[in-house]
């Protein structure tokens, strides 16, 4: 052995927090403004007038995150000013001020209003951890981040992202299943988003513990982060998703309710609980299979005994309207001879140790190899494997535990992922690790059954994950306050792109009492995902368990989520084309409204546009709601208030506080009891009075498949005009034809008894109309009786659904 140490460097400089310091060389070509020193570089790329990506770097060579961004630049007209410590770059849009002396951004309006700047301290490492530090504007709100517990306005909290399983979270706690570094500052000058497009650990303060800034960091990696700038929510919300991609269409079944529970079996009970459905008249379209289907946990199995046919259990669920979705973990059991297990590790396609050893970690099949579904192989491979259930007759794919999890919940540091070539660690892997498994479900659904629109539900993801898969927030527990936060989760993962999520109705842990269980089922109606589960030892949990009840309430908020599928099916386009929410937080369109972001409002939020939801705790009797600008009609009696101001409601058990918008439109159909059933072909329009108006999209097509991408839709705008007394219908457009022959308008807060249509006069008719069914009364004296509410006289108009344009003039 040698005596001579070699020798180390002693300098602890990394201890401290080191900033970029002065630029001492940039360069300018349109779309990139490039600049140096000798510790670090910087790179500025106007992606459009209203996004610019800021990526700086202590290396060579920038490193980027393969799997979110799917935009690329597009040629933007740029000007550059130079000023003696500055430089300015205007687009049409916005105005960047860089800082030379000592590196700092500050983004302006085009008008010059300024929107964020970096505190003085800027940009700092601390080893290999890399901050962003920002002021905070007067009045400063903070909006999005995704799957985060906490309030709607995020300031005074701090966040991680680090794809966690965490059974039974609570409220307030983070990190959970999902990371999305994405977020939105509110102000008096307007509103602007940020993505930290770095797969790493990172952290988001919004004034945690200082009243100084906030900042967001990655425990290693680049800074490189997309700054967004619009005039509105809406269109800082579609340039994230223009940048990190939007939903698909998913098929119509996936918008109807879907019971779940862990687990059902044997096939036996899988049939009762479906034939329950169709018994107790509850619409229904999709059972699941939790992990009790396999034999001893392992993928791509079913259990001989508790499954003796499969095929034949899932096509007698379909000849019963039921779809199936199957659950698939990642964790294969390491036990030679199961195929899945040879063939990964004779493929190469495990997760592993630096050295070469495969990793494994136990979960439920007991020790387990992961797949790394980081590359391409990998994800094919699954995507094959997945025949298994597609054979079967399997229709929709559930990725669960794939943060991924693990028993110990701490996977080392040190395993390696391919990450599309360039091999990493679990650092930089973990939080995209179940984006990718999603996004392998996805590529395998539509590989097996090329015709049909995947249906993939998620539980860990990035952003991005929109594209690939809906989500749900993970293992709730039965109590007021869950579906309350559950609520708020969903609405910030609309937030942050991701439409398509819901929350397990019901609590999936603990029971829930029968007033909890049956304002969730009327809540759940207004999700875009609508799914009841419950966990292993628990009551039954089906909407019929609890008694009679909550049984007719919950009955009658499904079938009002079925009759209301025409708006839902629309909006669900819409939101493809778009990226905009389903369930939209009020801070969306009423960002400048104080109210929105106060505790008590906070949950309320637009569903499909029309309908102002408040949703309330179970016990409560009367509650306060905050109706925003404009004019607003409780659902139920059509009873009008004014917008801007704060009203007590009576919230009876039955009656969710739910308001239409004045001047809006949506679509019902009549009742069906799965989404396979025919309605009886009328169109039902409700129409609401109101100082503004507003225009619904309509949309129809096959409902499943991809013919619509060749044209084969139905679509038409229809557009009410409050102050010319018009409703605007303009010619149907697509190689579909209308499921719907005839058009029944109903006219919502209008004096009119006769409207106009191509010079003819119509008389409207009259009819009392519900949207609830009145719950039966066991209770001989009628004050202990439910309330019921009724529409009384309501004006309409039936007409055949011709595709031409025409219009209805002489509302008022
Ligand atoms: O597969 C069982 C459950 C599932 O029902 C739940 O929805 C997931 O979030 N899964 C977690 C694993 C075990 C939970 C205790």
């Amino acid at each position: 052995m040698s005596s001579t140490l070699h020798s180390i460097s002693t300098s602890r400089t990394s201890v401290r927090s080191q900033s970029f310091g002065s630029v001492l060389d940039w360069n300018f070509e349109n779309p990139l403004l490039e600049g140096r020193n000798d510790r670090a570089q910087f790179r500025l790329t106007f992606f459009q007038p209203g996004i610019v990506r800021i990526q700086i770097s202590r290396f060579e060579e920038f490193q980027s995150n393969p799997y979110s961004v799917i935009s690329q630049p597009v040629e933007t007209e740029l000007s550059l000013i130079e000023h003696e410590n500055h430089l300015e770059i205007h687009s049409s849009l916005l105005q960047v001020k860089v800082r030379l002396d000592s590196f700092q951004l500050s983004f302006f309006t085009s008008e010059g209003r300024l929107l964020n700047s970096d505190d003085p301290l800027s940009v700092s490492w601390i080893g290999s951890e890399i901050s962003n530090y920002k002021q905070v504007q007067k009045g400063e709100k903070f909006i999005g981040l995704g799957e985060k517990t906490g309030n709607l306005d995020r300031s005074g909290k701090a966040y991680t992202h680090w794809n966690t399983d965490y059974f039974a979270y609570g409220v307030g706690d983070d990190p959970l299943y999902m990371s999305i570094p994405f977020y939105m500052g509110v102000h008096e000058n307007g509103a602007y988003g940020i993505f930290l497009d770095n797969t790493h650990k990172s952290v988001f303060n919004f004034g945690a513990s200082t009243n100084r800034f906030t900042y967001f960091s990655a425990e290693d990696g680049d800074l490189d982060y997309y700054f967004i700038y619009q005039p509105d929510i809406k269109g800082i919300i579609q340039s994230y998703t223009e940048l990190t991609g939007r939903m698909q269409m998913p098929p119509k079944w996936a918008l109807g309710f879907q019971q779940c529970r862990y687990s059902y079996y044997p096939d036996s009970e899988v049939y009762a609980v479906a034939q329950g459905f169709r018994d107790k008249k509850m619409p229904a379209d999709v059972i699941y299979l939790d992990i009790h289907h396999m034999e001893a946990y392992k993928v791509f199995t079913f259990d001989g005994e508790k499954f003796t046919d499969p095929k034949a259990m899932i096509s007698a669920l379909k000849a019963k309207g039921f779809k199936v979705v199957v659950i698939m973990d990642p964790g294969i059991k390491t036990e030679k001879g199961y195929f899945p297990y040879d063939e990964g590790l004779e493929k190469d396609l495990f997760v592993k140790y630096p050295d070469g050893k495969t990793y494994e970690a136990q979960v439920w099949p007991g020790w387990c190899a992961f797949p790394d579904f980081t590359r391409e192989e990998t994800r094919k491979w699954w995507a094959e494997k997945m025949a298994f259930y597609t054979a079967a007759g399997v229709d929709g794919f559930w990725t669960d535990m794939n943060e991924p999890a693990s028993w110990g919940q701490f996977t080392p540091n040190l395993i390696e992922f391919h990450m599309e070539g360039r091999t990493t660690s679990h650092r930089e892997a973990r939080n995209v690790y179940g984006m990718q498994m999603a996004r392998s479900a996805q590529e395998g659904s539509f590989y097996q059954n090329p015709d049909k629109r995947p249906f993939v539900l998620t539980r860990s993801g990035f952003a991005g994950i929109q594209r690939y898969a809906a989500a749900w927030t993970g293992d709730n527990v039965a109590s007021e306050e869950h579906m309350m936060a559950g609520i708020r989760l969903v609405n910030s993962l609309g937030l942050s792109g991701v439409s398509f999520a819901g929350y397990d109705v019901g609590g999936f842990a603990g029971e829930a009492s029968q007033s909890l269980f049956a304002r969730w089922m009327s809540i759940g109606a207004f999700s875009p995902f609508y799914r009841a589960h419950s966990m292993i030892n628990s009551n039954d949990a089906e909407p019929w368990a609890f008694g009679e009840e909550t049984e007719e309430i919950s009955r009658n908020y499904m079938k009002l989520r079925y009759r209301l599928l025409p708006t839902i099916y629309s909006k669900f386009y819409l939101s493809s084309k778009t990226g905009l929410p389903l369930a939209e937080s009020l801070a969306v369109q009423f960002s400048q409204d104080e109210k929105v972001f106060q505790s008590a409002f906070q949950n309320q939020y637009l569903f499909c546009d029309s309908f102002l939801v408040a949703p309330v705790e179970s016990h409560k009797e009367i509650t306060k709601v905050h109706l925003p600008k404009g004019d607003w009609y409780y659902l139920f009696s059509d009873q009008r208030h004014a917008g801007d101001q704060t009203i007590y409601q009576d919230c009876p058990l039955n009656y969710l506080p739910v308001y239409v918008q004045g001047g809006s439109i949506f679509a019902m159909q009549s009742q069906i009891e799965h989404t396979g059933e025919a309605h009886d072909g009328i169109l039902e329009l409700h129409v609401y009075q109101g100082k503004n108006g507003s225009t619904y999209l309509h949309y129809e097509d096959e409902g499943d498949g991809f013919a619509y991408q060749d044209g084969k839709y139905f679509s038409r705008t229809i557009s009410f005009e409050p102050t010319k007394g018009k409703l605007s219908f303009t010619s149907g457009e697509g190689a579909y034809t209308s499921d719907f022959k005839r058009l029944r308008i109903y006219f919502h807060g209008f004096k009119t008894s006769q409207v106009e249509i191509a010079g003819r006069s119509h008389s409207l008719q009259n009819t009392d109309y519900a949207f609830l069914s009145r719950l039966t009364e066991f209770d001989p004296l009628p004050e202990h009786n439910h309330p019921y509410f009724e529409i009384d006289q309501l004006p309409y108009l039936e007409i055949d659904h011709l595709s031409d344009s025409f219009e209805i003039n002489g509302l008022s």
